[in-house]
């Protein structure tokens, strides 16, 4: 096998760096200050974003927690409730933001692979009643993080968002790989954005960018988050030096995505071979979560037995690990890491009687 380089991080596609050529567009491009709405860089990224969301504005912001509380927080009052997917981002991994910034309650209901029944969204509906939060909104996630980056099917984005407007709920769908949903499936990015009132993308996953996500929307709208982008002190001045590695990676690093796709189904061949091991959801794009409860361990360990045969890889909850491919894995890597979660893990479950099998807690995802 050639040299690969240690440890290989399967950790998130949050840990790419910036290829030197995305460097280079980065250090060339012309900036001004984008408060003064100056900066060229950050305006043709925004343009550029609307368009391809088929939205009428779009708004740069420096992370996708940033982007979701940016929309949520527009398009809800203190209060409100949200409806979500049990295993949503916006209830996990947000630092409990829609409550501490935005003032409201989320309905988490469960889902197969992360995606919402319409009868289930309509059951939960609150009546008007004063005793009740005001449902105002729907929120989706797609492809679905903590659900093994599962694709919501168009038809069913569709029957969500129908429902939603046939009760007066707005939309927001949470498209941090949306651009891995749109490659996988072949269904344009705008198709999936015309179900929803605000989408918020990122290019710092799968896109390899350093920083950086946007929200798109009515110029209404993405008007009021930009005075909330002010509040939460997420206003920039030359973001044009961010928003070229954006622009970099919308135009070289999309399509590409299939590749980390045919790389966590890679992956997930090796995985398969390990007794005990489950798949929990369908490998449809680049992550991949199994359950290893039947290892007779908990999922730290599993993160820290692969970390010192030098694989990284995350504990999505006591029982759960999460693997992600990316840009900057190897197919020649994740073969390697393959072989290594393979031996590591028959071992480990071997040894699944010893002193270390107690669950010590659920690890950050
Ligand atoms: N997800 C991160 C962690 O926060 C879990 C990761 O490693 O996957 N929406 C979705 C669906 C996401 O997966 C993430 C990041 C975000 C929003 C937030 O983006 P950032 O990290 O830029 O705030």
């Amino acid at each position: 096998m050639s040299s690969l380089d240690f440890p290989i991080d399967l950790r998130s596609d949050t840990v790419t760096k910036p290829s030197l050529a995305m460097r280079k567009a980065m250090a060339e491009a012309p900036v001004g200050d984008d408060v003064y709405r100056e900066d060229p860089t950050v305006r043709e990224l925004e343009e550029r974003v609307a368009a391809v969301l088929g939205k009428e504005a779009a708004l740069f912001v420096p992370s996708g927690t940033m982007s979701n509380q940016l929309c949520l927080r527009t398009l809800t009052r203190p209060g409100d409730e949200v409806i979500c997917h049990e295993d949503a981002h916006i209830l996990h991994y947000e630092g409990g933001s829609a409550a501490a910034l935005c003032g409201l309650q989320l309905r988490p209901l469960p889902g197969e692979h992360g995606i919402l029944a319409p009868e289930a969204v309509v059951r939960a509906i609150r009546p008007a009643a004063e005793h009740f939060a005001r449902t105002a909104l729907v929120e989706i996630e797609n492809t679905h993080n903590r659900c093994g980056g599962t694709v919501w099917p168009l038809p069913a984005v569709q029957a969500v968002a129908e429902v939603a407007r046939t009760h007066g709920l707005k939309v927001h769908l949470d498209g941090a790989r949306l651009w891995n949903a749109h490659v996988a499936t072949g269904v344009p990015l705008a198709a999936y954005a015309a179900a929803a009132d605000s989408v918020s993308v990122c290019f710092s996953k799968g896109l390899g960018a350093p920083v950086g996500s946007a929200l798109a929307g009515t110029r209404e709208f993405v008007e009021e988050a930009r005075r909330n982008r002010k509040k939460y002190g997420g206003a920039m001045r030359q973001a044009g030096i961010i928003a070229a590695g954006a622009l970099y990676a919308l135009g070289h690093n999309v399509a590409r995505l299939a590749e980390d796709h045919e790389k966590a189904a890679l992956l997930a061949r090796y995985l398969q071979e390990v007794p005990g091991l489950q798949i929990v959801h369908p490998v449809q794009t680049n992550i991949l979560i199994v359950e290893v409860a039947h290892l007779g361990v908990s999922a730290e360990r599993v993160v820290e037995t692969l970390r010192g045969h030098g694989v990284l890889c995350g504990a999505a909850s006591f029982e759960r690990v999460r693997f992600v491919t990316h840009l900057d894995v190897s197919f020649a890597a994740v073969r390697a890491a393959g072989e290594i979660v393979v031996r590591a893990l028959s071992g480990l479950r071997a040894d699944m009687h010893g002193p270390g099998a107690e669950p010590r807690g659920p690890g950050s995802p």
